[in-house]
């Protein structure tokens, strides 16, 4: 087969379509040439953490957003790869809320048993994609790093994953710029110690501003003031930790908010969320959304309807991760290697539509679990993909939801049931709130030696 294809990113997104091609490799299919370029070097997206903010030490934006003692914010028992589980990668079942560093070994584990480190070009930003109508083909221009050269090939397909909660959407509120202290946005946010002893605002009210701030009490911040636009988060906050409406304004270290209010913060940490930014993609190919569970002009939410030869694969908010973005993944392997047929592209559109109808219908956190319970419901009945029974994840999903609700700070020492084999998870050896150490080590109760 003389296809080739390349895909832009190698996080949990990307990495899903190259397991998805080995895994039909694995079963005897011929399989295009795929070509993953990354960034960064090393993959696994934004569970690859780093220290830098800014740019990096080629010039580039840093993509990562993660933070040190980041803890899984959801229980892994609703990620799990259906092909290959915690326990199978641990060699035993390990609690249901680890920190970065386990899900980024879980991550890499996968993908390093499949042996296709090798198709990433690692340090080698996508820098251009168009689409020649006369040969039906990509050019992609990339820039690799290392030597300092940009050079352009020819690709049949083009799978976009590069992710979209790398470029932050930084609101202004005036007195911003005389604010004698940090100000800073969530992408750029990566040690809650810095906060010790502060009185921090952070303004937002979704799951940034949520786990930005309990880090921030976990680790000594003297307050946290939550500043909401819509609504507030309305959990039972220890009592240091308070919801404000919209900031309006600051004069000094003085915070304004919409009710009248004011408050004294030594920091103002902008948990305002993230656009979708593609600098690479020409307008004809380039999805324009905010964050959402249906964008609009993705056929599966996968193929661009306009030309499918695109796809995008981890682009809609997300309850569900790891496992939604091999469903997708799978789903476009069958589409290219021609196994499953697309509509035209009315019938496309159509599809589209309806399922933005029903996104738009959808009124709380439960419905919403629905709704992409539904959406990857639908795609892995068409693939191979091993069973995941997708019922259990939405009432794990569900269970989690009213686990925060009963307690913010204790959430993550629940246990749930592998979906997979039913284990239930052990409980951690230390709550929560006491663990400090976010290593693999700590948390698997390992020598650093024997863990690596
Ligand atoms: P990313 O992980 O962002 O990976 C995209 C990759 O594309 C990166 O490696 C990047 O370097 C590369 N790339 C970007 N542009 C280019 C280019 N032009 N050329 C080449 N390469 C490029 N999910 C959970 O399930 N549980 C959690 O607890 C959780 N916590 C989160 C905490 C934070 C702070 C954030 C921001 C997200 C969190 N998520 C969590 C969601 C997260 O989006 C997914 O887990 C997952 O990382 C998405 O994978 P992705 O591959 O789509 O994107
Ligand atoms: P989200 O979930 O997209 O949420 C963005 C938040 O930012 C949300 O509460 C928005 O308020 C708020 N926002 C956006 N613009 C503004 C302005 N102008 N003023 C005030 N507030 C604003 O992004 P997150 O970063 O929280 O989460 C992204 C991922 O990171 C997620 O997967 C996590 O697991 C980690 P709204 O409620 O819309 O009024």
């Amino acid at each position: 087969m003389s296809l080739r294809i390349a895909v832009i990113g190698a996080g949990p997104s990307g990495l899903a379509q190259l397991r998805a091609f080995a895994s039909a490799a694995a079963a005897g299919a011929e399989v295009p040439e795929i070509v993953a370029f990354e960034k960064q070097s090393d993959w696994g997206g934004l569970w690859n953490y780093t220290w830098r903010t800014g740019l990096d030490g080629h010039g580039e934006p840093v993509h990562g957003s993660m933070y040190r003692y980041l803890w899984s914010n959801g229980p892994k028992e609703c990620l799990e790869f259906a092909d290959y589980g915690f326990e199978e990668h641990f060699g035993r079942a390990i609690p249901s809320y680890p920190p970065r560093a386990v899900l980024f070994d879980y991550i890499k584990g996968r993908v390093e048993k499949s042996g296709v480190r090798s198709f990433v070009r690692f340090e080698t930003p996508v820098k251009w994609v168009s689409w020649s109508d006369e040969t039906q083909l990509f050019t992609v221009t990339v820039k690799d790093l290392k030597s300092d050269t940009v050079s352009s090939e020819t690709f049949d397909y083009v799978v976009v994953a590069s992710g979209h909660f790398s470029t932050p959407n930084v609101p202004y509120f005036p007195g911003l710029e005389m604010f004698p202290g940090r100000v800073l946005h969530s992408h750029d946010f990566r040690d809650a110690c810095e906060f010790t002893g502060k009185n921090v605002l952070v303004v937002g009210a979704s799951y940034s501003a949520e786990d930005i701030g309990i880090q921030c009490h976990k680790y000594g911040a003297k307050s946290v003031t939550f500043s909401y636009r819509t609504r507030p988060m309305g959990f039972d906050w220890p009592e240091t930790l308070s919801e404000v409406p919209l900031l309006t304004h600051v004069t000094g270290k003085i915070a304004h908010f919409k009710d009248g209010s004011s408050r004294e913060v030594d920091a103002i940490v902008l948990c305002t969320g993230y656009l979708h930014h593609f600098p690479f993609l020409d307008d004809s190919l380039r999805l324009k959304t905010n964050n959402r569970l249906w964008p609009l002009g993705l056929y599966k939410g996968v193929f661009w309807t306009k030309n499918p030869k695109l796809l995008y694969i981890g682009m809609q908010d997300q309850f569900y991760t790891f496992n939604m973005f091999d469903a997708q993944a799978w789903y476009a392997r069958d589409v290219i290697l021609g196994k499953i047929a697309l509509p035209d592209p009315a019938a496309m559109e159509a599809e589209t539509l309806e399922w933005r109808a029903r996104e738009e219908a959808v009124t709380n956190p439960e419905e919403a679990i629905d709704f992409q319970t539904e959406y990857v419901r639908d795609l892995l009945a068409a693939t191979d993909y091993p069973h995941l029974d997708v019922d259990h994840v939405a009432a794990l999903f569900k269970e989690w939801e009213h686990h925060k609700v009963e307690g913010i700070l204790t959430y993550r020492d629940r246990s749930y049931p592998s979906t997979l084999t039913g284990t239930v998870a052990p409980v951690h050896h230390t709550p929560w709130m006491q663990a400090m150490d976010d290593s693999l080590e700590a948390f698997l109760n390992v020598p650093a030696k024997a863990a690596e």
